[in-house]
């Protein structure tokens, strides 16, 4: 579906609830809020599902509050959003139980699981399709709006620095800053701005860190235990996963969390290694720089099959 047609279907419903993917990450959270403004504005009723509870620590600054669905509402039309399949949706019983359903998305394996897909695997977060629908829709981008969409896109290209960053993508930034202003602020609190307590178990986790390979691949690993001892979740460890990988001379960066029986490791690589087809030969996916994959299987073990098939890339 293209997206004239796209968001001429939207004016044909209402009663509107967004939902994200699960864990929502800046890109989910900042499209859904984004594209709840955008619906209100051309008069539809809609809200975003309560994902209060499950916002990203680096965006304390946004207030989901009056976007969160009220007890009583009664959505009829279900508007998934940066979710490439049912299976990963935030809330699959929601998006059900409505009557009607639509899907807007950037995952190049989204297969549209919904009634009306737009799904655009060129775009660098699904913040870029949700400016272009408005756009499309011909609704006002107001100064929240703009932030959210700053807050998607940064998310996604990791600050503009990801290879999926496009001109596309510096364009809307541009048209976003203009209506925003400065985004300095926000950009601090996304990328820069640690606690106490996180630089604490980045230097704890460092120390775990191991070479292998002459120094092309890297391996660094954190124990549940560890986090739990200290207060925090098995996700507050995410924002480490990018160092194994940022070690000069590293091909593929492998970033391990263990929780007792099970093993999940985030492999990501600089600039050769298709790290989704190692993690598809056990069971794992993702893309081509970013992938994982979770092995039930002593840790050393797993680390050495992991290391064989990476070496076997690495010439
Ligand atoms: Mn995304």
């Amino acid at each position: 579906m293209n997206l004239i047609d796209f968001s001429e279907k939207i004016k044909d419903f209402n009663d509107f609830i967004i939902i994200p993917h699960i864990n929502p990450d800046g890109d989910a959270v900042g499209s859904a809020l984004a594209l709840c403004d955008v619906l209100r504005k051309i008069g539809k009723t809609a809200y975003v599902a309560d994902i209060s509870e499950n916002m990203p620590k680096n965006l304390g600054f946004i207030d989901v509050c009056g976007y969160t669905a009220p007890e009583n509402y009664a959505p009829k039309t279900a508007f998934a959003e940066d979710c490439a399949d049912k299976e990963r949706m935030f809330d699959k019983t929601l998006f059900e139980a409505c009557g009607n359903s639509f899907c807007i998305d950037h995952h190049v394996t989204n297969k549209g699981f919904a009634d009306f897909n737009y799904i655009d695997a060129d775009a660098s977060a699904t913040g870029e399709i949700v400016f272009s629908l408005a756009k499309s829709l011909d609704a006002e981008i107001g100064k929240n709006c703009a932030k959210y969409l700053y807050c998607a896109i940064a998310s996604d290209t990791g600050s503009f620095k990801y290879s999926n960053t496009s001109e596309k993508t510096f364009e809307i930034a541009g048209s976003l800053r203009k209506i925003y202003g400065e985004f300095s602020n926000l950009s601090h609190a996304m990328f820069d701005e640690f606690t106490v307590e996180q630089l604490r178990m980045k230097q704890h986790v460092l120390e775990s860190l191991k070479f292998y390979h002459n120094g092309k691949i890297s391996v660094m690993c954190v124990d549940y235990e560890y986090l739990e001892n200290n207060g925090f979740t098995f996700d507050d460890a995410d924002f480490l996963t990018s160092i194994p990988r940022s070690v000069k001379g590293v091909e593929v960066g492998i970033f391990a969390k263990i929780k007792r029986d099970e093993i999940k490791f985030s492999l990501r690589s600089n600039e050769f290694v298709n790290v989704s087809e190692i993690a598809a030969k056990f069971g794992g996916g993702g893309h081509k720089r970013a992938a994982g994959v979770s092995f039930k299987i002593p840790y050393d073990e797993a680390v050495e099959k992991l290391l064989k098939a990476i070496e076997n890339e690495i010439r």
